[in-house]
């Protein structure tokens, strides 16, 4: 079996960016053990606080930020933390090689029904500072809290898996993951439907009318409302994720954010031959102006994705 730290050493040479990636495992293992006592220690209610977003923030929103800020700051080579937590970036080590964005738990208002939430992080070069484009990621990895706690992580290379065992160790379960080209199952919020463009409502369509339509095959939908959550299913068997700009969302550029949602899902859907876009451009070519901007996403297997490009383009 293949430890974590073996894999680091096997991915990379420089022992800086590996050890910003074991501070984000060790927050990743230390933010699951708060998850799995939260339900008794009664955290998965609200904090009374709101987030820069303007998002009511859950007491463990704001335990997860904690747990990852006391790790990074405790590593010497992490010099800024960008989180959906914090209005502002936080300085740490001066002079350190690499920025950290995350968001410490997404998908925490499913928090108090037992669903998957995860840790997202997205490991940038601290030369260019935190607003560069997806493509200068270094790293980038999440943590899924379900019924085990896996973890996905990329460096430059394959997109690869890992389980937490009951010693606290993380041991590899996917050595280089694979999105299938194709797929039928998609995942977008359907209750949106009267805000959608016309490209999302001709791909949906299509895509519903199944054998009896211009797609030929039949589709199957799943939408988690957990980002991390809907990725690793399509990561393990293939699919799309599609949160699109739509028209209560465009006055904001879209629901979820740049830095620490979109980017590192894409550099990891990329990193196993999957495709990242915003319907229009790749989303790692798209340069941030802000460290909360958000931005449409549509990733996942690529066929499916260059179908819901077909759609932008001729819309
Ligand atoms: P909706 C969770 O709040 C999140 O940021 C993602 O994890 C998830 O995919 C999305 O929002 C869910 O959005 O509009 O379906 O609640």
């Amino acid at each position: 079996m293949t430890t974590l730290a073996q894999w680091l050493a096997l991915e990379t040479p420089d022992t800086a960016l590996a050890s910003v990636i074991a501070s984000m495992a060790s927050a990743g293992a230390d933010i699951a053990a708060t998850l799995r006592m939260a339900p008794i220690t009664g955290d998965t209610g609200l904090a009374g606080a709101t987030n820069v977003q303007g998002e009511a923030q859950k007491a463990l929103d704001i335990i997860s930020n904690d747990i990852v800020l006391a790790h990074l700051r405790d590593n010497p080579k992490v010099s800024l933390l960008v989180s959906e937590e914090m209005d502002d970036a936080v300085e740490l080590s001066v002079d350190a090689p690499f920025i950290v964005a995350t968001d410490p738990l997404d998908g925490s208002s499913n928090l108090d029904v037992n669903v998957t939430v995860g840790t997202i992080f997205s490991v940038l070069p601290t030369l260019g500072g935190p607003l560069q484009k997806g493509t200068a990621q270094v790293a980038a990895g999440y943590i899924a809290y379900g019924h085990a706690t896996t973890m996905v992580l990329r460096i430059k290379g394959r997109t690869s898996g890992f389980a937490l065992d009951t010693s606290g160790e993380w041991i590899e379960i996917i050595a280089e993951a694979k999105i299938p080209e194709a797929t039928g199952e998609f995942a977008i919020n359907t209750a949106r439907e009267r805000f959608w463009d016309a490209a999302t409502a001709g791909y949906v369509r299509e895509s519903i009318a199944g054998e009896t339509g211009p797609a030929g095959k039949r589709y199957n939908m799943r939408w988690v409302g957990s980002m991390v959550a809907d990725m690793h299913r399509i990561l393990m068997r293939g699919g799309i994720f599609l949160y699109p700009l739509d028209s209560e969302t465009v006055s904001k550029g879209g629901r979820l954010r740049l830095l620490y949602e979109a980017n590192p899902m894409a550099w990891l859907a990329e990193g196993a031959g999957g495709r990242a876009s915003t319907g229009t451009q790749s989303l790692l070519s798209v340069q941030p102006t802000s460290i909360h901007q958000r931005i449409p996403v549509i990733l996942g297997s690529a066929e499916e994705v260059l179908r819901v490009e077909a759609w932008y383009a001729k819309s």
